[in-house]
């Protein structure tokens, strides 16, 4: 396809190799992605994971798709069964694939069939620290963020732990996809503000799309 001689389309920021943010992205489908949490979490509930380490996460979190992320004292990984209720994660919603399609699609990365959604929820005072996302089988596929609800300063570094952050701020519907070189940098998001938002309250959801197995 011809690259565009003008300004990027409308909304889409490159942020370094491979990422790029589409402002507003998931906006059209706030309800229906709020709908969709609401039924996930009827079924697998928003919980505190411990990290291998011992320390409770601030941010609690489920999953839908064939492959949930976990982590406990026995280490990070992905399994197809939810530890609280012993079940299948609920299944990807359409909505949650098509959104996945399109923005990958828009941001350079076409074909993208995440078997995996990791759903976080903040609450003010909490934060994620920096990691890197590699528990997934094959880091040639992106990963697609959703953000909605309160906004969050999010910070990315690049593929050693040491090398030096940006700060990026995510609001209510940005969408933010990870591919290329990028796969691999460090990323967090630093304590959430206090704020109260019209759709969500004081809490913000991140959905992050991604083909783990
Ligand atoms: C950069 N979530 O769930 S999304 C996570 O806002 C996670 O809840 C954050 O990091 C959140 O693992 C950030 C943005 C993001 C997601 C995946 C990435 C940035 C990434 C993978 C590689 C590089
Ligand atoms: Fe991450």
């Amino acid at each position: 396809m011809q690259q565009s001689l003008f300004e990027p389309e409308g909304g889409k920021e490159a942020l370094a190799s491979g990422a790029a943010v589409l402002r507003g992205f998931a906006a059209k489908r706030e309800s229906a992605l709020l709908a969709a949490i609401r039924a996930i979490e009827a079924r697998s509930p928003f919980r505190h994971m411990v990290t291998p380490g011992g320390f409770e996460m601030s941010v609690a979190m489920t999953n839908c798709g064939t492959a949930g992320w976990v982590t406990d004292r026995a280490g990070y990984r992905y399994q197809s069964t939810d530890p609280v209720s012993g079940k299948p994660w609920p299944a990807l919603p359409a909505t949650f694939l098509d959104l996945a399609d399109e923005a990958a699609t828009a941001a350079g990365h076409p074909g993208f069939v995440p078997d995996a959604c990791l759903i976080n929820r903040y609450e003010p005072g909490t934060r994620l620290s920096l990691h890197q996302d590699k528990d997934e089988a094959d880091y040639a596929h992106p990963i697609v963020s959703v953000s909605l609800g309160l906004p969050a300063n999010f910070q990315f570094g690049g593929p050693k732990r040491s090398d030096p952050v940006r700060r990026v701020a995510l609001e209510h519907g940005d969408v933010v996809v990870w591919g290329g070189p990028s796969r691999l940098f460090h990323h967090g998001v630093l304590t959430l503000k206090n704020g109260e938002h019209p759709m969500t309250g004081a809490r913000r959801f991140n959905l992050t799309l991604r083909r783990a197995l």
